[in-house]
């Protein structure tokens, strides 16, 4: 058995942009880290790219290195595995794991998983997640290749994004064979300081309250648009947002008041977009965290959830500029949610006469 919750004492070094003006964000606290979710930082023990939440907000993780699905109760930190993912034997190679990447809940409450390596996305059945006994997922979606993140619309249609591959799919609610339903053209920028070269430009996916799918572009540092027409067609993708602040940008989430937030890996970084595609930074930190490497941000009422997958990239170099030993590693940390616009002032009417 895993031991129990390592929870987090106090004494992080924060950086916490908090200011108000025009359409910009408002914060009303600071990140806390909540759950370091692994052994010794660096120790990858459990690697987490993605994190939902289920109707009664119950957080979800999908773990590398295990293949096991994790639910994880926020108001007591009591974690349990309620599915499991196995590992396949994939071109003559044994023991290909999922590396589960973006995680959702479709209507029925049944638990959807990118899986990169088996270019499926696999489900587990609502009444298989179970601690009791843990359930196992299966394939629900193919052909999806370099498949990271999942979005549903209101028809219950499922859409995945392709990574490197540029290519965003769509496959109906029975699952099966997915379909090219739009394309990010191909990109690649070197990441200082090593160089690495980043190419993943369909990373993060989320609809807006307009119906139009936002793709993060983790490559270029943007946001894209497609707008979907009444006969289900997607326009051509329009670059919606781009700034140095979000190369990097990886999970995209609504907050519970209709902010934009985006996971910005590689600075160690959280960046707001408003409606009117203004990019803010809202927390950044260096390789100690809170933020080591985040990958995805779901809000949960007015908190959210960002899961550190703690890669040894760029801002998240430990001191030793080789690895990300510095901070805690694998870990989830919340942030709150931004205000709503203040009500409207009462207008003074000048006492009736
Ligand atoms: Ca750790
Ligand atoms: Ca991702
Ligand atoms: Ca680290």
């Amino acid at each position: 058995m895993k031991e129990p919750m390592r929870r987090f004492s106090c004494g992080w070094l924060l950086v916490g942009a908090l200011c108000a003006c025009g359409d910009e964000a408002d914060t009303v606290g600071e990140p806390l880290p909540v759950l370091d979710l692994d052994g010794a930082s660096g120790a990858a023990t459990v690697v987490v790219e993605s994190i939902t939440a289920d109707a009664d907000g119950k957080l979800y993780l999908g773990d590398r290195v295990t293949g096991n699905v994790l639910r994880i109760d926020p108001s007591t930190s009591v974690e349990a595995r309620v599915a499991s993912i196995p590992a396949r034997s994939i071109g003559g190679m044994d023991g290909v794991k999922a590396d589960p990447a973006g995680m959702l809940f479709d209507a029925q409450g049944n638990l959807l998983i990118a899986s990169a390596p088996f270019s499926e996305v696999l489900r587990v059945n609502a009444a298989n997640l179970d601690p009791n006994t843990p359930g196992q997922a299966e394939t629900f979606a193919s052909g999806v290749a370099g498949a990271n993140s999942l979005a549903l619309d209101a028809a219950g249609r499922l859409y995945v994004s392709g990574g490197a591959s540029g290519n965003i799919y769509r496959v109906g609610a029975e699952g099966g064979a997915a379909e090219v339903f739009a394309h990010i053209e191909a990109f690649s920028r070197a990441v200082p300081p090593d160089g690495f070269m980043m190419n993943v430009v369909a990373n993060g996916l989320v609809f807006d309250a307009n119906g139009a799918l936002l793709v993060a572009d983790t490559a270029r540092g943007a946001i894209w648009k497609i707008a979907i027409g009444s006969d289900g067609a997607a326009a051509a993708p329009v670059q919606w947002v781009t700034s140095p602040i979000l190369e990097g940008i990886d999970g995209l989430g609504f907050d519970a008041v209709g902010m934009l937030w985006g996971a910005v890996n590689e600075q160690n970084e959280l960046v707001t977009i408003s409606a009117s595609g203004n990019a803010q930074r809202m927390f950044k930190n260096d390789s100690n965290g809170p933020f080591e490497y985040p990958t995805a941000i779901v809000f949960v009422g007015t908190l959210g959830y960002v899961v550190n997958l703690d890669r040894a990239r760029r801002d998240n170099f430990a001191a030793d500029g080789m690895t990300s030993l510095d901070g805690v590693g694998a870990s989830i940390v919340t942030v709150p949610s931004t205000k709503p616009e203040p009500p409207p002032q009462p207008v003074n009417n000048g006492g009736g006469y």
